[in-house]
C-alpha cells in the first residue's frame, strides 16, 4: 500500500528545492516592486560571491598561493591573508557587474570603493567583512563573511561616504555566510531570519530554515577569556558568575560568524568587551556588529554595546569599533546588569569622595 503521505512529502521536498534565495526574497516582500527586485538581485549577487569563495576555500590547501599572508597590513593594523584579498576582490568583481551597488565599504579597504557607472541606477552600498576569522583559514577551521546593505543618502560628492555614519536601523538587509562543513547563508531583510544551505550538486543555496528564533536563554557564553585581566571589573564579575553557576558552558572559535551562528541556534551570549589596549573593543560597528545586531533582533534576541542598544550606536568613522554583547535577551540583560551594578558602585564612590 503506497504511503498516502508520500506525494505530500515529495511535493514539499520539491518545493523546498525550488526555494532559492532570490525567490525567497520576493516571497518575503510579497511584491515585485523595483525595490523588491533590487533586493532579490542583491542577495543573488551575495550568493554568487559566497559560492566563488566557498569553492576557493574548499580547495585552498591544493592551490598554490591561496593560503598564507600577503606581507601587508590593512587599515585595521592586522596582517592580511591572501584569502582576505581574494574574497575582497570577489565581492568587488561580482558587484561591479550588478549594476545596483554604487559603493563597497570593506574591512580590507581604508576608503569605500566606488563604482560610478552603477550610481545613476542603483543607490545601494554594500558594507562587508569578506573573510571574518581569517586566522582560521590556514588551519581549515570555520570562517565567514558578514554583509550589510544600506541605501545611499545624498550624492556623496566629496567621496567620504559620510551618509554611512548612521545607526544600524538604516540597514535594509544584513546577513552572513558561514563556511563550515557546509556553506550556509543567513539573511534578513526585516521580515525574519532565514538560512540557506549551499547544495554543491545544484550550485544553489536552498532554503534550510525559516523564521529562526533565538531562545530567550541558552547555556553558551562565548568570549576570549585570555583577555580576562584586560577587561573592566564588571565583565570579570560576570565571568566569575557563570564560572560559579550550573548550566553554563564556554565555546569560542576565534571567528565571530561561527560563534554567532552557535548562539543564534542554541542561545546564550557572545561577548567582545573593550580591553585596556582596545577600550572600544575589536569588532567593527558598520560591517560586523551592526549586521549581526539587525539579525539577532529579527530573531527575538538582543545586541548591546554594554551601555546602549547596538542598533542605536552611531559610528564616528567608517572603521569605528564598539564593544559587543549579543545573543539571547536574558543573557545579554545579565551581562548588562553587571555593567550597571559596577557603574552604580563607581557613582557611589565618587559621591562619597565629593
Ligand atoms: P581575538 C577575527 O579576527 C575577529 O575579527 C572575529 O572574527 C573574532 O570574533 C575576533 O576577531 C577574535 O578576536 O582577540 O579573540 O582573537
Amino acid at each position: 500500500m503506497a504511503d498516502v503521505d508520500q506525494p505530500v512529502a515529495q511535493e514539499y521536498a520539491l518545493d523546498r528545492d525550488c526555494t532559492t534565495l532570490s525567490r525567497h526574497v520576493l516571497q518575503q516582500l510579497q511584491s515585485f516592486s523595483t525595490e523588491a527586485q533590487d533586493l532579490s538581485a542583491l542577495m543573488s549577487r551575495i550568493a554568487l560571491a559566497a559560492k566563488l569563495i566557498s569553492r576557493r576555500l574548499s580547495r585552498a590547501g591544493l592551490v598554490e598561493g591561496a593560503l598564507g599572508f600577503t606581507g601587508n597590513v590593512n587599515v585595521q593594523g592586522e596582517s592580511v591573508k591572501k584569502m582576505d584579498i581574494y574574497a575582497n576582490d570577489v565581492f568587488i568583481s561580482v558587484f561591479k557587474q550588478s549594476g545596483l551597488v554604487c559603493r563597497l565599504a570593506s574591512e580590507e579597504m581604508e576608503k569605500p570603493y566606488y563604482i560610478p557607472e552603477n550610481c545613476p541606477i542603483g543607490r545601494y552600498t554594500l558594507l562587508y567583512d569578506p573573510i571574518d576569522g581569517s586566522s582560521n583559514v590556514d588551519i581549515n577551521l570555520n570562517v565567514g563573511a558578514i554583509f550589510s546593505i544600506r541605501k545611499q543618502e545624498g550624492d556623496d560628492i566629496d567621496g567620504d561616504a559620510r551618509d554611512l555614519l548612521q545607526n544600524g536601523h538604516k540597514q535594509i538587509a544584513a546577513g552572513y555566510v558561514l563556511y563550515g562543513p557546509s556553506t550556509m547563508l543567513v539573511y534578513s531583510i526585516g521580515t525574519g531570519v532565514h538560512s540557506f544551505t549551499l547544495d554543491p550538486s545544484l550550485g544553489e543555496f536552498i532554503l534550510s530554515n525559516e523564521n529562526i528564533k533565538v531562545p530567550d536563554h541558552g547555556p553558551v557564553y562565548s568570549v576570549n577569556e585570555g583577555n580576562f585581566w584586560q577587561w573592566d571589573e564588571s565583565i570579570r564579575n560576570y565571568i566569575r558568575y557563570v564560572h560559579r553557576h550550573e548550566g553554563y558552558t564556554a565555546r569560542y572559535s576565534g571567528a565571530l560568524v561561527g560563534d554567532f551562528h552557535r548562539i543564534l541556534s542554541q542561545g546564550g551570549v557572545f561577548l567582545y568587551p573593550g580591553t585596556l589596549k582596545k577600550p572600544e573593543g575589536k569588532l567593527r560597528l558598520l560591517y560586523e556588529s551592526a549586521p549581526l545586531a539587525f539579525l539577532i533582533e529579527q530573531a527575538g534576541g538582543r545586541a548591546s554595546t554594554g551601555t546602549q542598544n547596538l542598533l542605536d550606536a552611531v559610528p564616528e568613522a567608517l572603521h569605528a569599533r564598539t564593544p559587543l554583547f549579543i545573543g539571547s535577551k536574558e543573557d545579554v540583560a545579565l551581562v548588562e546588569s553587571f555593567i550597571q551594578e559596577r557603574a552604580r558602585e563607581s557613582e557611589k564612590t565618587v559621591m562619597a569622595r565629593s
